[in-house]
């Protein structure tokens, strides 16, 4: 009945397609962001549940649109229930430019009406009926937002022909402050889509030299839906920067930086990330005009609206100006506010590995939140594909995020806690009302679908078990630390996709559950398949949605750890042991404990990958905030059991001493009792 009335209010604001919905009740309150495990989609690849919303659909084309849609993900939920997810992060909802040079957008991230769906999605009503049915089943719905920039929309007419020239040679561009640009080249090949960035604004010429500022061009491809983007005020050249396309990434001469890039707060190369028109062609919003800010904010709230949307994921953070941000965020915390919806959730993915910059965005009203990035390079590129001697390095990333009295590596001096330690207005509350800090809200991940996917980055040479055994290692620790972790669709699929497209596997299409084995004398595409007995001799195909296969198993354990144990959920982090060195007894040991009020969980990991280790070195055991006689089990394996002792370190009253072995890339979660 509900559903009923809220389509009729939703068709009779469909004229003005931002307006929320007059009986729109909105939902979804979350009681403590730190309860929830979060699972990424990409709509179009995850399930295709609408076949009338299937045009320029190619299933054998990876950059082409494949069908999925909302109605898909919806009669998904057994699954993500079944997985033990409790948050699902959806692709962008806004109508996109289709195509450009050749790839479509079925990302969604190349926005051109910021008030209508995209169509291969579905509609309104069905992105509605989406989330009503997410919120039913208990299931939070995020929302992925961009503010940055629009798709390929208009070209720079750099010769002032009134057409889009693919190809010019001419004139190189400059940068640099006025009166003292340095040019690039002198002879560069330029596209009049996509322009190198130029400080004074794309520059024109003609057969007689420099004319001025470029004028932009919106096209009219109805075809393509490259239409003038909507809102109006997107429809004029005044609502962008027109600077080019930032090029300092893989030029970083043209900042006077050497071959290595330049480092992150370099003021040129920052200039170029806030300015720059996005590679690829995405246009950059002049995100510092009040107006411009106004229109992204009467958008993203009228789709919260509309959709009753749990929080935003925020794309290409650090390309927007901080002041952006602290306008932006609270704007929509209070808006959200104002209709019930506590707890809204904003977390932001700036691409970087630097806890400095990363921090820098959770200050004051900002992101409740970042993409956990230096956790994604330290710990799962760095120290897990790595010789796992330098645990200290995870325990750096803990001190940076958190402050601490000295270098845990013994080489360095104290550190200071980069991330805000305060809560926002109308922000983060835990379950008892106090503010939650940005501290305690990292969102880690293992993969998403910008970077390749885990199992790809391991060695060819390894076998599927020594890679499970690394894959389970670090979900494992994703799902035992502070903050909220993200798990990206597919990875309970075992999927191994290389860099986009090879990273956005469409789960239901067959092709993707085959791998490479070695028969009748050369290399085939075999059906996967998987022991599903334990009797070590594979037996069961590996079907699309697969609940039976070892990592989904794996998988939702994990999460139902997490959700039974509130120690591992809201818990604070304390390390226990991390290493400088290798070859000792502890060789690869990192070891931490989870404490709330009523319990303490111990988790051991050993990132080693040739020898059984153990929290000892020296004479010297692990100290442990239980006290000495406490039984500890692993949870994960309930025949492991240890007994905690008084003598073997330096138990403070309340602690005791215990030695834990873990085998190589193995991981331990101990509880009392
Ligand atoms: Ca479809
Ligand atoms: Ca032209
Ligand atoms: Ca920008
Ligand atoms: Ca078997």
């Amino acid at each position: 009945m509900r559903r009923a009335l809220l389509a009729a209010a939703l068709a009779l604001g469909a004229g003005a397609c931002i307006s929320p919905p007059s009986t729109g009740e909105l939902t979804g309150q979350v009681a403590d962001w730190r309860d929830e495990i979060i699972y990424q989609v990409l709509t179009d690849r995850f399930a295709n549940g609408d076949r009338s919303n299937d045009y320029r659909v190619d299933l054998d084309d990876p950059s082409a649109y494949h069908g999925g849609d909302w109605r898909g993900l919806a009669e998904r939920f057994d699954y993500l229930e079944s997985l033990g997810v409790t948050a699902v992060w959806i692709s962008p909802v806004v109508k996109n430019v289709e195509e450009d040079a050749g790839f479509s957008s079925y990302h969604g991230y190349w926005a051109q009406d910021f008030t209508r769906c995209n169509p291969h999605f579905g509609d309104r009503v069905g992105l509605r009926e989406l989330v009503d049915e997410a919120h039913a089943r208990g299931f939070k719905v995020i929302l992925d937002i961009v503010t940055n920039h629009v798709g390929q929309a208009f070209y720079y007419d750099i010769n002032k022909n009134g057409r889009p020239d693919d190809f010019l040679i001419g004139q190189g561009g400059t940068i640099g402050p006025l009166g003292q640009e340095q040019t690039t080249s002198e002879l560069v090949r330029i596209t009049e889509w996509d322009p190198d960035f130029d400080a004074r604004g794309v520059q024109s010429w003609t057969s007689l030299g420099p004319s001025g500022e470029a004028p932009v061009r919106f096209l009219r491809e109805p075809a393509i839906n490259r239409m003038p983007p909507v809102p109006d005020l997107f429809a004029h050249d005044y609502a962008y920067n027109r600077k080019g396309r930032v090029t300092v990434w893989t030029r970083p001469e043209v900042c006077g930086c050497g071959g290595w890039g330049c480092p992150w707060d370099d003021a040129c190369r920052r200039q170029q990330e806030i300015l720059g028109d996005f590679p690829g062609g995405l246009k950059d919003l002049a995100t510092e005009r009040p107006d411009v800010r106004d229109a992204l904010f009467d958008a993203y709230a009228g789709w919260i609206d509309a959709g009753d949307f749990d929080g935003f994921r925020i794309d290409t953070l650090k390309h927007v100006e901080h002041e952006f941000w602290e306008d932006f965020c609270p704007r929509i915390r209070r808006h959200a506010a104002e209709r019930g919806k506590h707890n809204f959730f904003m977390f932001g993915e700036a691409f970087d590995g630097d806890d400095q910059l990363l921090g820098a965005y959770t200050q004051g009203e900002g992101v409740d939140s970042v993409f956990y990035f230096s956790q994604y390079y330290t710990v799962f590129r760095g120290a897990m594909l790595g010789d796992g001697s330098r645990t200290c390095e995870l325990e750096r990333l803990h001190c940076r995020r958190h402050g601490c009295e000295s270098d845990p590596c013994g080489e360095g001096q104290r550190f200071d806690a980069l991330y805000s330690g305060s809560g926002k207005v109308n922000g983060q509350v835990g379950e008892d009302g106090l503010a939650l800090s940005p501290r305690q809200l990292p969102v880690g991940f293992l993969s998403n679908h910008d970077v390749g996917r885990f199992l790809y980055f391991m060695p060819e040479a390894w076998s599927q078990s020594e890679k499970r055994a690394l894959l389970h290692l670090a979900l494992g620790y994703l799902l035992s630390s502070d903050g909220i972790p993200c798990l990206y669709y597919g990875v309970e699929q075992e999927f191994a996709g290389g860099n986009d497209p090879a990273n956005r596997e469409t789960l239901w299409d067959k092709r993707y559950y085959k791998t490479p084995v070695w028969k009748d004398g050369r290399i085939q595409m075999a059906q996967k398949t998987y022991d599903s007995d334990g009797d070590g001799a594979d037996d069961a195909l590996w079907e699309p949605y697969d609940t039976g296969n070892p990592t989904f198993q794996y998988i939702a354990k994990l999460n139902a750890l997490r959700r039974e144990h509130e120690a591992l959920r809201r818990g604070t982090l304390q390390v226990r042991w991390s290493t400088r060195t290798g070859g000792g007894e502890d060789h690869g040991i990192y070891a931490f404990e989870r404490r709330s009020a009523d319990e303490t969980i111990l988790v051991v990991l050993n990132l080693g990958a040739e020898s059984t280790s153990r929290t000892a070195s020296a004479g010297q055991s692990m100290c442990v905030g239980f006290e000495p006689r406490t039984e500890l089990t692993d949870l994960l394996d309930p025949d492991a059991r240890y007994t905690v002792t008084d003598s073997g370190c330096s138990p403070e009253p309340g602690q005791g001493c215990v030695e834990i072995e873990v085998a190589p890339r193995g991981i331990r979660i101990l509880a009392a009792g």
